[in-house]
């Protein structure tokens, strides 16, 4: 009887989950992407935001910027070299990937290469048993952080140097070197750059692509072509005010000064995903001056807005002096610079609010709601508008009680489904306050005319590629902006 009633049960259960299992409710597909989209090691690379660059060689010793390649290895002494330092200031800065000049166009290496006698072998530091390298690595490694390498293609030292066999065996004898036994490096940097004089000479760009990601399969190449991350340009660190992570690579070419507004810009029509990067240095020069002093905190803002906020990532360098430190006072303009971005974004206005939007794909609990842009997530929750909608495409935060005062407006894309915005307005109780064109990852109005204040904002989307979809929204509130002499009260 009792195993009757036993079975009896099961069954009855048995059906109860299979009812339940029947009638759970399906949601609503993604939209389609629209092509082309970045691959999982650019997705990684664009939301560091922020890297830093160390440029360190014999030009930190002699006061110059581009070595002549006759340097004397004598004179490269950093007794009080530390790593974890570089490291630590970078750390502090919210910054997750370092890149070291580790050949710059004088030919000097900071690792002890078997290829050369023109490195830190033949110096007086650490009598010819450092590695620069080595140490960037391990003090990376024990906080957490990645590394990435510049290698310089034009070399002023090396006799191979305008001969292109035993050079390109050459280059890529060091490419293997360093990709060989420093373990993961996340970052390449190949530097179009080449004085008006030097001898010609074809690279193998090619063949050193093929090994880098044979030897480093999550690494990102860097150039003025990619393939994986663009130049952006220029040496400002500003994109342009419209920026396409999409480009034709074929349109492309390295060390093709013509090519500059395009790299800028990127094409809404290309077929390459190729973001690009803002390069640009704290001080005046690329290596340590004596001299020269880091740039104001209100500049390196500014910089902030036109790279990060553009699209972009911005590779801060910031220089070792000839003790082998990063200067006191670069350290703490850094520590100025990460307080002041957390000052203004860790607060968003916009959480809170009532949102409303246009229309929303699936309907109400479909998934694609406007929430969906204030819940932290940057990528893979967003707001999806119908797409058999003819009507315009818009999102809106409405404040409760007293109202919104700001001066910043945040919008992000879900670019892991292609870049898509072309053109967009915002309007605070009906009255534009910014226009742009394209958004991508981040795109940040800092408003021209100040702080405004309103119950309504209104994100307009007035052209894009497909139905847009929109990841973030932030209203901020940046106490450092003051345009046309303005102050907060
Ligand atoms: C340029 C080089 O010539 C500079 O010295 C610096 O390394 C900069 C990042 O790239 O092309």
């Amino acid at each position: 009887m009792s195993s009757l009633w036993c079975s009896l049960w099961i069954n009855t259960l048995c059906l109860l989950f299979k009812f339940a299992v029947s009638r759970r409710e399906l949601v609503p597909t993604p939209p389609l992407p629209v092509l082309p989209l970045p691959a999982f090691s650019q997705l990684k690379w664009q939301q560091r935001e922020l890297i830093m660059f160390l440029h360190f060689g014999v030009n930190t010793f002699t006061d110059s910027e581009w070595g002549t390649g006759h340097e004397n290895p004598a004179i490269f002494d950093p007794v009080g070299l530390d790593a974890n330092q570089w490291v630590s200031a970078a750390v502090d800065a919210g910054i997750s990937l370092v890149i070291l000049t580790a050949k710059h166009h004088d030919g000097f290496c900071l690792w002890p290469s078997k290829y050369t006698r023109h490195s830190v072998a033949s110096s007086p530091w650490k009598n010819g048993n450092g590695d620069v390298v080595q140490e960037l690595v391990d003090a990376a490694k024990a906080r957490g952080i990645d590394v990435g390498l510049y290698l310089s293609p034009w070399d002023r030292h090396d006799r191979r140097y305008g001969r292109d066999l035993p050079y390109n065996e050459y280059y890529l004898a060091q490419l293997q070197e360093l990709l060989h036994k420093y373990g993961s490096v996340r970052e390449i940097w190949f530097d179009g750059a080449k004085g008006s004089n030097a001898p010609n000479m074809s690279y193998y760009f090619t063949d050193w692509f093929a090994m880098v990601k044979e030897l480093q399969a999550s690494i990102n190449i860097f150039s003025d072509a990619g393939p994986d991350v663009r130049w952006v340009g220029d040496e400002k660190g500003s994109a342009g005010s419209t920026c396409w992570s999409t480009v034709n690579r074929t349109a492309l070419s390295i060390g093709n000064a013509t090519i500059v507004d395009y790299l800028n810009t990127g094409d809404p029509k290309g077929t390459d995903w190729l973001p690009p990067e803002c390069d640009v240095s704290i001080r005046a020069g690329w290596f340590w001056h004596k001299s020269e002093s880091p740039k104001k905190l209100s500049e390196l803002l500014e910089i902030y807005y036109n790279s990060v906020g553009r699209n972009c990532l911005l590779l801060l360098n910031v220089p070792p002096n000839s003790n082998g430190l990063i200067s006191e006072s670069d350290v703490h303009r850094l520590r100025e610079f990460r307080a002041a971005i957390d000052t203004i974004f860790s607060t968003n206005l916009a959480e809170n609010c009532f949102i409303k939007a246009s229309s929303q794909r699936g309907g109400k609990g479909g998934g694609f709601g406007p929430e969906n842009v204030l819940d932290g997530d940057h990528l893979w929750t967003y707001w999806v508008p119908r797409d058999e909608s003819e009507e315009e495409h818009w999102i809106e935060i409405r404040g409760v009680g007293e109202g919104l005062t700001f001066n910043v407006i945040r919008i992000q894309e879900a670019i892991g489904l292609g870049q898509r915005i072309k053109r967009h307005e915002i309007y605070v109780d009906g009255k534009c306050v910014a226009k742009g064109t394209t958004v991508g990852y981040k795109r940040l109005h800092r408003l021209q005319g100040g702080m405004v204040e309103g119950q309504v904002v209104r994100i307009r989307i007035r052209e894009s590629k497909g139905v847009p979809l929109i990841s973030s929204i932030g209203l901020h509130l940046d106490p450092f902006w003051h345009p046309k002499g303005q102050q907060l009260t």
